[in-house]
């Protein structure tokens, strides 16, 4: 099977614990390499655009709120079966129910507040992807 993307946030609080570091490590011992890499902060608008398909659901402007609360980390990752391998390495939405030693587990606080972002399908890798780098910031 050949490489597949996906693409991650770190979301503020960790960037603002400084877990980026150790998060990043386990991204690469999972066996990721890195195709795209930035710090940003989102405005409400642009952090609304993104969740587009979350709009109207009753926590929809909490995650607003909450994903341009400070800089978040994105980055854009390349591996064979990209996008489900992420997502067994960051665990379930929610830290409480997600595996031992995923990155949920060790570093979210909340289902809110819960570290890091995986994109769901393909389709939302290559989405998600091109809403936050150019051309010329993908390699
Ligand atoms: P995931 O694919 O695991 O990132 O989760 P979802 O796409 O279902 O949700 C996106 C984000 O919305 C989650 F990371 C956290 C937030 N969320 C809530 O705050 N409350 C909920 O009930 C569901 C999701």
């Amino acid at each position: 099977m050949g490489k597949s993307i996906t693409f991650t946030m770190v979301k503020p609080p960790a960037v603002r614990d400084q877990n980026f570091g150790p998060i990043l490590t386990m991204i690469k011992e999972a066996g990721f390499s890195v195709k795209a890499l930035k710090m940003v902060e989102l405005t409400k608008s642009t952090a609304a655009a993104f969740y587009a398909e979350h709009h109207g659901k009753a926590f929809f402007e909490d995650l607003v709120n909450f994903m341009s609360s400070g800089p978040i980390i994105a980055a854009v990752l390349e591996k064979e079966n990209a996008v489900a391998d992420f997502r067994q390495l960051i665990g379930s939405t929610d830290p409480a129910k997600a595996d031992k030693g995923t990155v949920r587990a060790l570093f979210g606080e909340s289902l809110q507040s819960n570290a890091i972002h995986g994109s769901d399908s393909d389709e939302s890798a290559l989405r998600e992807s091109t809403f936050f780098f150019n051309h010329f910031e993908l390699f």
